[in-house]
């Protein structure tokens, strides 16, 4: 067991982003065998759970006459649409059943506001509204993180990256993550979580 001044933060193991769901990233649920296992190892657990609103601005269904996957401009920076997914209280929205969840100490959802999306778990994609995730893990006492979860090239690297900036000492376990890979994304996300110092690990 590692001390209290790690933890392990579970991004989106949700049914949406699994194999059947409305966003499902391939083999998003081979994951979790392995998630469980790392639970027992940490004494700070963390899960994030990706929570919108029907009206919620990334899905694509919101914009009449826009593709899904095509990318928009929001007043925050550019935007992909998405299929409508994680609709809060949905079976989508859930948990992948498979997933530990008691273990967990805490519960963070994002993307709850309508005209913004929160691909992090830390910030919303302005960059400036925050989550209160770092509150928490200061309060703490935390200095070091590992991550895991869905998707390694959207919500699991926007997390990293924002961890490193704040000084968290940050590893992405990326054989305990799947991407979606959206022209060029993961390779994208890999080279920018390196710059951010974000140490990558199997
Ligand atoms: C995610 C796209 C939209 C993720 C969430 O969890 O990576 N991706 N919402
Ligand atoms: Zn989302």
């Amino acid at each position: 067991m590692r001390d209290t001044s790690h933890a392990l933060i579970v991004i989106d193991v949700q049914n949406d982003f699994c194999p059947g769901g409305a966003l499902a990233v391939a083999d998003g649920d081979a994951i979790i065998p392995r998630i469980n296992e790392l639970m027992g190892d940490f004494a700070v657990k963390v899960l994030t759970q990706d929570w919108h609103p029907e009206d919620h601005a990334s899905f694509a269904a919101n914009h009449p006459g826009a593709e899904t996957f095509s990318l928009t401009e929001m007043p925050y920076g550019p935007q992909v649409l998405w299929p409508i997914h994680c609709v809060q209280g949905s079976d989508g929205a859930a948990f992948h059943a498979g997933l530990a969840t008691d273990l967990a100490d805490l519960v963070i959802r994002k993307g709850f506001r309508a005209a913004i999306d929160s691909y992090s778990a830390f910030f919303e994609n302005d960059h400036a509204t925050p989550t209160g995730l770092e509150g928490y893990l200061r309060t703490r006492g935390v200095t070091d993180l590992t991550l895991v979860g869905l998707a390694t090239d959207f919500c699991v690297a926007y997390s990293a990256i924002d961890a490193a900036k704040l000084g968290f000492n940050v590893t992405v376990l990326e054989g305990a993550c799947r991407a979606i890979d959206l022209d060029g994304s993961l390779a994208k996300a890999r080279a920018e979580m390196r710059a951010a110092g974000v140490r990558l690990e199997a």
